[in-house]
């Protein structure tokens, strides 16, 4: 593919990195996207109507089901080609981070090194009334689901919530300024995965782009973002990716 030549050669002269992702990275770990329809007990539920103060308000016990059976697929899948490809680009730039809008720990566990989750982590719950961490469960939730009580809180017995960043509520202020500013600093902006819908997080690469970087879009669809990537690779994650590591460095792979 020509212009995944043209991206490595971008790539390869790059100074200052951001990997800015989304759902599709880990759709091939077998995550499903936002955009995939939910399945067993949520199957007639709107995921961005469930991921919402109200509605955990509303039914605290589906929506803490939902998450932990959200924490149990993630726990039993692994990374793939494309999260660790990231963490090569990464071994291989000078200077690089990940700003990810994933709640999950793939990246992690793929050897990323300290990725930005700009609307929080599944592994990292609190208590909704004193904010105060708790301990993360480590059940196991049937495949199809089923409601479950929130844990209470040890020090005030409130409810414990997920440490995700529900639809009207604020990103975690400093993650989001050193996000814009590695935005604003980079060279290049890779953007996976993402359907570049979800604000503030889709400013991201329109940052990066607006100072100057080269923005790298990698993505089977077209989406809002192709009008702002400079070069746009149309395909998966776990196959584009690779071949832009071996294409960038070939040396090296
Ligand atoms: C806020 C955590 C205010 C929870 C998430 C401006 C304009 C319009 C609306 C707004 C606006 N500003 C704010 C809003 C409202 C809202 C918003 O953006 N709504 C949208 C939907 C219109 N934003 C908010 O509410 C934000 N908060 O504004 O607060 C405020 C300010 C101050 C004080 C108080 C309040 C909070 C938004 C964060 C919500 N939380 N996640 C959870 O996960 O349960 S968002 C969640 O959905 C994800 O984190 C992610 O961000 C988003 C899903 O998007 P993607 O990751 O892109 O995934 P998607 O499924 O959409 O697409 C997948 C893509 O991958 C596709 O393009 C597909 O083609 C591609 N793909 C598929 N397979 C592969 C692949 N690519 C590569 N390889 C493959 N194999
Ligand atoms: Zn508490």
């Amino acid at each position: 593919m020509v212009e995944v030549r043209e991206a490595a050669k971008v790539l390869s002269q790059a100074r200052r990195v951001v990997v800015f992702t989304g759902a599709g990275i880990s759709a091939e770990s077998g995550v499903p996207t936002f955009r995939d329809a939910l399945t067993g007990l949520w199957e007639r539920f709107d995921a961005q109507a469930l991921a919402t103060p109200q509605a955990f308000q509303d039914d605290p016990d589906l929506v803490w089901g939902w998450y932990e059976w959200r924490r149990t697929v993630i726990r039993r899948v692994h990374p793939n080609p494309g999260h660790e490809a990231v963490a090569a680009i990464e071994a291989r730039t000078p200077r690089s981070v990940v700003i990810t809008q994933n709640v999950d720990d793939l990246h992690e566990r793929a050897g990323s090194a300290g990725p930005l989750h700009l609307h929080g982590s599944l592994f990292e719950p609190r208590c909704a009334s004193c904010a105060r961490s708790a301990p993360v469960p480590d059940g196991e939730e049937p495949a199809e689901g089923r409601r479950l009580a929130p844990p209470r809180c040890e020090h005030c017995s409130g409810p414990v919530r997920p440490g995700v960043v529900w639809f009207g509520e604020a990103l975690p202020e400093q993650i989001l300024e050193t996000a814009v500013q590695e935005a604003t600093d980079c060279d290049v902006l890779l953007t996976i995965g993402t359907s570049g819908l979800v604000y503030p997080a889709a400013e991201i690469p329109k940052v990066a782009a607006m100072f100057g970087a080269t923005v790298i879009q990698v993505n089977p669809q077209p989406t809002p973002l192709d009008a702002v990537a400079g070069i746009n690779l149309h395909g998966t994650a776990a196959t584009i990716l690779p071949a832009l590591v071996t294409a960038a460095w070939p040396r090296l792979s």
